[in-house]
């Protein structure tokens, strides 16, 4: 579709406002990861072009995503990042197609103040940021556009995260983190109920940090925001399986079904109708926080 036709196209209710509205039924919500990388490490560049992210994208919103996270650049430990660019290249197009087409609030997966700015003006309803708005102009740029705002913490940047992560206490460090940049947040103005906070599981992090925060998530909810969980595929699965990428579906539908039971409220996965299934079960038995 050319860009005349895309600006033709009824813009979908997916909105900053239904997003609010949706994370605060506290019903635990599905985040489809739509890669727009051509390293990115699970994906493998699969969807590289626009045609298949397009299709990805449409992809998971049929199985039913309640939030589509969209982005380009790869934060595979060592990953070269994209330059401004290569990165609006990548996400501005797919972001407005499908905003065209899906009526799921779609999140901007960037650091870049540029991005974030260019997205929402594409369409997209949510900044999801793994540098917390650390980068300079995230923060102003955030506030001025008026949508919620994902907080991830990491170690490090993504070329040295994994060289020996150290913490004397990995819980408090992350806990102590996110409620600073909470703060900083509502200082610049974004409003409490436009905030989710997320513990950044694999970034700057051992197997045995990655287990403590999975099992202390109680002490993320008690920052009195959502918490979003990116766990799906990631190596942590694959340290406790053995198992590669393509095979870490098991570990991932169960590690999602603990941090629903530990309080996540948004679980940012690529295996969206399997991980719908899961909320299902634990929700029929009252095991939904
Ligand atoms: C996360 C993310 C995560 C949030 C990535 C991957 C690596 N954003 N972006 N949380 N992970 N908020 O998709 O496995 O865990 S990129």
């Amino acid at each position: 579709m050319t860009g005349t036709a895309l600006a033709a196209a009824p813009r979908p209710t997916g909105t900053a406002a239904s997003l609010g509205r949706a994370l605060r039924t506290r019903r635990p919500l599905v985040c489809g990861v739509l890669n727009v990388t051509p390293d990115s490490f699970s994906d493998g560049g699969r969807f590289r072009s626009f045609d298949r992210a397009l299709e990805r994208g449409l992809t998971l919103a049929a199985e039913g995503a309640d939030l589509i996270d969209v982005g380009g650049e790869s934060t595979r430990p060592g990953a070269r990042p994209p330059t401004l660019a290569e990165e609006l290249d990548r996400v501005v197009p797919v972001v407005e197609a499908l905003a065209g087409r899906v009526a799921v609030p779609l999140s901007v997966d960037t650091s870049r103040p540029e991005v974030m700015g260019a997205a929402v003006a594409a369409g997209a309803g949510m900044v999801n940021d793994v540098r917390a708005l650390q980068r300079p102009g995230a923060l102003a740029a955030a506030a001025e556009l008026g949508v919620p705002v994902c907080l991830m913490h990491m170690q490090r940047s993504p070329e040295t995260m994994q060289e020996d992560p150290r913490y004397r206490d990995v819980v408090g460090e992350v806990r102590a983190f996110l409620a600073g940049r909470l703060r900083d947040c509502l200082e610049a103005g974004i409003p409490p109920e436009h905030l989710l906070v997320d513990p950044g599981f694999g970034f700057g992090k051992t197997l045995a940090h990655n287990l403590a925060l999975l099992r202390s998530l109680d002490a993320l909810t008690g920052l009195g925001v959502p918490v979003m969980v990116g766990l799906s595929r990631k190596s942590l699965l694959g340290q406790l399986t053995g198992r590669g990428v393509a095979d870490r579906l098991p570990g991932s539908l169960a590690a999602a079904a603990v941090a629903v039971q530990r309080g996540a409220t948004v679980l940012r996965v690529h295996d969206v109708a399997a991980t719908r299934d899961v909320l299902a079960v634990l929700d029929a038995v009252g095991s939904v926080t």
